[in-house]
């Protein structure tokens, strides 16, 4: 952060906020002994992270249980559709009111494309009509199970990977994915992830980003038997909003302190059967929050 602060390239982005930039960056965390990356330096709501990680992986791409369960990070983008395309200056809480009370309005208004979710559990598939032509199967590909079925029957695969960015469906999503490719890696035993990300807010995206990560590799390894190796996490376009300095200033400011540790308290029987309960954070005694407005 300090390093991108001082030394990384101004630039006008695509939300006219402006940031601080390095092109290409890596950082590596250790997964062993329930050990997992979260900032000490502020409260980060990793229970958010989590019920979105548990809703990608249910396929859902509408922002209504998301919403239902108190989780705000994708409301922003199809509010300012809605605005946009009503031209009403309806505002946040009354926008995530009628998205939970009303389900037509939720199917209308509340839907991201086909974002993580859907490329992820039902990556599309084509089947031949018979006549020369294709038609679009009622199923597509699911990644996430065909990963885990890879990792249990071809560990020593370099081919342990899924990915969100589809090219024919990128002009439907709100956002095209920013953490948009993961692979695995199945090495003595244990199952190390990496994360591609494209794009990446280090003040606000990601705590979350590598929250997810580390989750989602500790469920993998959990399902197929492995002990957690390593979350590593790989950016491109790594940036500071120009309008976080506050939030810049005061994490630099502090001394992290602490080792906080993922625990599953349950084996369910599938990567998909995972709930919110089965996970918990111990030893996290982050400071204070900060809060820092989100460049849509
Ligand atoms: N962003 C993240 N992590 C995410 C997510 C978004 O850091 O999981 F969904 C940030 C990166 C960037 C913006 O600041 O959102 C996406 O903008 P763009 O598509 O122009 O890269």
């Amino acid at each position: 952060m300090r390093h991108i602060w001082t030394h990384g390239d101004e630039r006008i982005d695509r939300t006219g906020v402006g940031t601080r930039s390095i092109f290409g960056a890596t950082m590596r965390f250790s997964l062993a002994d329930d050990a997992v990356p979260l900032l000490t330096t502020k409260r980060v709501y990793w229970k958010a992270a989590a019920r979105e990680m548990l809703w990608f992986l249910s396929g859902d791409t509408n922002i209504r249980p998301l919403v239902a369960q108190g989780v705000h990070i994708w409301t922003d983008w199809p509010l300012a559709t809605y605005r946009q395309a009503t031209g009403e200056d309806i505002d946040r809480d009354t926008f995530e009111a009628r998205i939970i009370a009303e389900p037509d309005f939720a199917a209308q208004w509340g839907d991201l494309g086909p974002v993580y979710g859907a490329q992820w559990t039902n990556w599309p598939r084509y089947e031949p009509t018979g006549d020369g032509l294709f038609r679009r199967a009622a199923q597509g590909h699911n990644q996430i199970a065909d990963l885990v079925d890879a990792i249990r029957t071809n560990p020593g695969s370099r081919r342990l990977l899924f990915t969100g960015w589809n090219v024919a469906d990128l002009a439907g999503m709100a956002l095209p994915p920013c953490h948009m490719t993961y692979q695995f890696h199945v090495s003595d035993g244990r199952l190390s992830g990496l994360l591609f990300q494209r794009s990446c807010d280090l003040g606000l995206g990601f705590a979350f980003n590598i929250f997810g990560l580390s989750m989602l590799t500790r469920m993998l390894a959990q399902q197929c038997d492995l002990a957690p190796g390593e979350a590593i996490w790989s950016g491109g376009d790594v940036h500071l909003y120009l309008n976080h300095a506050d939030l810049v200033e005061s994490q630099l400011d502090r001394t992290p302190s602490g080792a906080p540790k993922l625990i599953l308290r349950r084996r369910p029987d599938s990567i998909f059967a995972y709930d919110i309960a089965d996970f918990d954070v111990v030893d996290y005694a982050p400071q204070a929050p900060i809060s820092a407005p989100v460049a849509v």
